[in-house]
């Protein structure tokens, strides 16, 4: 412990033995400031507060400002609380982060009222402002400040694409939305192809969850709708391996929660052909041979290359359809112009499909949902005669 402690205190000594320069106001600051500070009035000469203990100050005089100063070993998430405010008071305060930069603020504050903030904080030396909101009162009787650190969040501070937590794939994890404009971006690796999907679940009442997904370059991939109010949802993407990034907010950015909202990060892998949404993606495959798999997400195409040895005629077969896909197949030639479209078979039908007189070589064959919007977990089967 000492060879925790002996440093700092070393550093605050030197830091003493040469800030001679500053603070020349005068009014009595309670509860600490440095010894040649005769009042708080500057951030060199800020009082330093004990997290999770209330200190109190007072307005002295109609332009005092009181800095306060307080130190985080981790990121986490700043909770100030000032009360007991005067009636005669309505204080502006600020909270600075490590850098002295503003990163929150009290808005129109009313005399008399307490003021809270709550926001995401680096690890470092963090400030409070406060002052009279018009510098027009002042009173002897003292107010009372008090500031906490939250750090059940585990992945705070993650505001951004440059700060997001990496995060381990197919578990549930949990996080907060808290303050009101908190985002929360997470980063992970796919080690192949498949369908992403982000599981949002256990969401706080009061939140409206939106997530976005982004690739590596953290270019929107997609987006996911209005859920509305405490409600849990999945976004799912079919994507070729590679880095990826998650963004999740409330929707406005206007409630928070101490509740924990639950999110996970699955590849699903089930549909072995993914990723084949393009024709230049697109799965080699037999004439004559059983395949399976999937529409999902929603949006889906399935494209497949197939080789013909010699001119005639072909059978596409689709079967096993669930019950909610439309499935419609086209075909096109080599060089992708599609020759040949199935017409609109119904919800679950299967898709009996000639396509005559071809020549040999190579051709592909599309796959999708007639209105791209509904996917199904379970399997179809296709198949191409000759
Ligand atoms: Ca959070
Ligand atoms: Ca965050
Ligand atoms: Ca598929
Ligand atoms: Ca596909």
């Amino acid at each position: 412990m000492k060879n925790l402690i002996n440093p700092v205190i070393i550093s605050a000594v030197i830091f003493l033995f040469f800030n001679f320069n500053g603070c020349n106001k005068t009014d009595s600051p309670s509860g600490g400031g440095n010894t040649n500070c005769p009042d708080n009035n500057s951030f060199q000469c800020a009082t330093p507060l004990t997290l999770g203990v209330n200190s109190q100050d007072n307005i002295s005089a109609n332009d005092d400002i009181d800095f306060f100063q307080f130190y985080f070993s981790q990121d986490g998430v700043t909770e100030i609380a000032i009360t007991n405010v005067p009636s005669n008071i309505n204080l502006n305060v600020y909270l600075y982060d490590n850098g002295q930069s503003t990163i929150a603020r009290s808005e129109n504050t009313g005399l008399g009222e307490s003021v809270y903030l709550i926001k995401g904080q680096g690890s470092g030396t963090g400030y409070i402002k406060i002052y009279d909101r018009d510098q027009n009162a002042s009173n002897s009787n003292a107010y009372s400040i008090m500031v906490t650190e939250d750090i059940s969040d585990i992945y705070e501070l993650n505001e951004n694409n440059t700060t997001a937590k990496l995060i381990q794939q197919n578990t549930t994890l949990q996080a907060k939305f808290r303050p009101n404009d908190d985002y929360d971006w997470y980063q992970f690796t796919t080690a192949q192809d498949g369908v992403i999907d982000i599981t949002l679940s256990n969401v706080p009442s009061n939140i409206n969850v939106h997530a976005r997904l982004y690739n590596n370059i953290v270019n929107e991939i997609i987006t996911s709708e209005n859920n509305g109010l405490g409600q849990g949802f999945t976004l799912s993407a079919a994507r070729k391996q590679g880095l990826h990034f998650i963004r999740l907010y409330d929707q406005n950015n206007d409630a928070n929660s101490t509740n924990y909202y639950n999110f996970s990060a699955n590849l699903d892998i089930s549909d072995v052909y993914e990723y084949n949404n393009t024709r230049e993606d697109a799965k080699a495959i037999n004439v004559n041979s059983d395949y399976q798999a999937k529409i999902r997400p929603k949006n889906d195409y399935d494209y497949f290359q197939f080789n013909l040895n010699s001119a005639g005629n072909i059978i596409i077969n689709v079967t096993n359809v669930p019950a909610n896909i439309n499935i419609c197949v086209s075909v096109y030639n080599n060089t992708g112009y599609e020759i040949a479209r199935s017409s609109n078979a119904g919800n679950g039908q299967p898709v009996i499909f000639p396509v005559n007189n071809l020549q040999s070589g190579v051709y592909y064959v599309r796959y999708w949902d007639l209105d791209e919007d509904f996917s199904n977990t379970q399997f179809y089967n296709f198949r191409i005669n000759k």
